[in-house]
C-alpha cells in the first residue's frame, strides 16, 4: 500500500471526522460516529476512491490509530482530537501520577498564567511518555515538555478520561499542576 496515500486519506479523515464533516456533507452522530457506507460514498468527492477494504488498512495501518469502528464497522470515529463539539462518552479514568504535555516556548507565558487550555479543542491533550509529548510539540518548533502532577489534579477532583488511543484527556489543567 502506498504510504503517500494512506496519510492522505488519513489527514483527510482526520479533517472531516475532527473538524468539518460538513466538507463533504457527512453527518455526525452526537458521539461522533459518521455511518461508514456514507462516509464512503461522501469520500469520492476528493477523487480518490475509499472502499470499505482501504478503509480498514487506514484505520488498521494508523500511526497514532486516529480512528475506530464501533463493533460490527458499520460506524467510525476519530478517537480525539475533536473542535467539533461531540460527547465521547469516554467512562472517567484514574491516570498515572504523571502525564506530559509537548509545546513551544512562546506559549510558556500564556500557560503559566492561564494554565493549559483546550483551545480550539474539546479537551487539553496530554501524553503517558515524553517521547510522544515531544513529537506532539514538535509539530510547532522547537519542543518544550511540560510535566503534569496527573495524581495531585485527579485527588484535587479533576476529571481524566483515555481516549481509545490512549491519549489523557482533561478539561483543563491549572498551572499549579504543571512543572515547567
Ligand atoms: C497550547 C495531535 C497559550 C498547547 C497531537 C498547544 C495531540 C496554550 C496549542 C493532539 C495554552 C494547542 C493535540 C494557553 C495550551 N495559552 N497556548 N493557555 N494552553 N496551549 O493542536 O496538544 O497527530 O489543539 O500547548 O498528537 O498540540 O493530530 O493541541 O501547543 O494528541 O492525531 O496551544 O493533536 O494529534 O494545540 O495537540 P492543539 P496539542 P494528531
Amino acid at each position: 500500500m502506498d504510504s503517500k496515500i494512506t496519510k492522505g486519506i488519513s489527514k483527510l479523515l482526520s479533517y472531516i471526522l475532527r473538524h468539518s464533516p460538513e466538507t463533504i456533507k457527512l453527518r455526525l452522530d452526537e458521539n461522533g460516529w459518521a455511518d461508514v457506507n456514507e462516509l464512503i460514498a461522501k469520500f469520492d468527492l476528493y477523487e480518490l476512491k475509499l472502499d470499505l477494504e482501504l478503509l480498514e488498512y487506514v484505520v488498521e495501518n494508523n500511526d497514532k490509530k486516529r480512528f475506530a469502528f464501533n463493533a460490527d464497522k458499520t460506524k467510525i470515529r476519530a478517537s480525539q482530537g475533536h473542535s467539533i463539539s461531540i460527547e465521547l462518552n469516554l467512562d472517567e479514568a484514574e491516570p498515572p501520577a504523571y502525564l506530559y504535555h509537548g509545546t513551544i516556548e512562546k506559549f510558556l507565558p500564556d500557560i503559566k498564567a492561564q494554565g493549559l487550555q483546550k483551545m480550539s479543542r474539546q479537551h487539553v491533550h496530554l501524553s503517558t511518555d515524553k517521547e510522544t509529548a515531544n513529537k506532539v510539540g514538535g509539530r510547532r518548533g522547537k519542543p518544550v515538555i511540560l510535566v503534569i502532577n496527573s495524581e495531585a489534579m485527579h485527588k484535587a477532583g479533576f476529571k481524566f478520561y483515555l481516549s481509545a488511543n490512549n491519549v489523557w484527556l482533561t478539561a483543563v489543567v491549572p498551572a499549579e499542576f504543571i512543572t515547567f
